[in-house]
């Protein structure tokens, strides 16, 4: 359903927007930040942290937070990287937080977190000055996966493969990805760790793991690295608070 409705939202703006423009925004011209390096870094935190206004599971979670300070809190702790909403009918995200955040974010990877539908949004996720995009294996054939990875690459961006399940696994081409185990079903959005956990054992070592949503705990953390995660993406549990950045430095101390 959600991505019927965004290839129509893509086309639209496809037709009004043309790329020339956007290779020509000045973010387009910088070289990304990897994210694999950061995660991979013995001192990393490996947090990171996500900006997520509403969500179709929890509706509402903080409609008063602002990107800049958020932005600002979750640097202060050290995070590994940034994730962002930047879709606007489910999770009410828009381009410009993404754009905003990286006005005072030189220093970290930023995720655009969307659903790709097309090859359109990988080349905007640049322009507004994204550092690696989402491709979630079970909205996209294994060709998508494929060329749209190659895209991004192409682009010099990194790529967070999300599965779920064995089947999604199996349409990525797995050597050197980084990989995100999303706990939560997205169909039943029930969140499962042990599901998870079961399905890190089928990722080759060359990959980097992360484990995504339903992390409210620093002792969750302890046991996911047990199993060679390295990154672990967390939204709700520091957007629920009124200073999240603040939620997030208190996380990780
Ligand atoms: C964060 P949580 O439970 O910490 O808020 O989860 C992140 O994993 C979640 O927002 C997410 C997501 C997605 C959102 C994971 N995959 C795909 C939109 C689209």
């Amino acid at each position: 359903k959600i991505i019927a409705f965004k290839k129509k939202e893509v086309a639209k703006i496809k037709a009004d927007v043309p790329l020339q423009r956007l290779v020509e925004s000045p973010n387009f011209k910088r070289d990304p930040f990897s994210l694999r390096k950061s995660l991979l870094d013995p001192y990393s935190t490996g947090i990171i942290a996500e900006f997520k206004r509403q969500s179709p599971s929890k509706g509402i979670i903080n409609d008063t937070a602002k990107i800049e300070e958020v932005t600002e809190g979750y640097l202060n702790a050290d995070v590994a990287a940034q994730s962002i909403l930047t879709d606007t009918s489910f999770f009410g995200g828009t381009m410009v937080d993404l754009m905003q955040a990286r006005a005072i974010n030189t220093s970290k990877p930023i995720l655009r977190k969307d659903f790709i539908v097309d090859g359109f949004q990988i080349v905007e996720a640049k322009a507004i000055g994204a550092d690696v995009i989402l491709l979630i294996a079970a909205c996209l054939t294994k060709e998508e996966i494929k060329n749209y990875g190659q895209l991004a690459n192409d682009l010099g961006m990194e790529v967070l493969y999300e599965v779920h399940t064995k089947e999604d696994l199996d349409k990525i081409e797995l050597e050197n990805k980084v990989i995100g185990i999303n706990n939560r079903n997205l169909k039943t959005f029930e969140v499962d760790l042990e599901h998870s956990i079961a399905l890190a054992s089928q990722i080759p070592s060359s990959c980097v793991r992360v484990s995504e949503s339903g992390i409210s705990d620093p002792r969750i953390i302890t046991g996911l690295k047990e199993y060679d995660f390295k990154g672990f993406l967390i939204g709700e549990n520091f957007m629920k608070e009124e200073d999240p950045g603040l939620a997030c430095e208190e996380f990780i101390s």
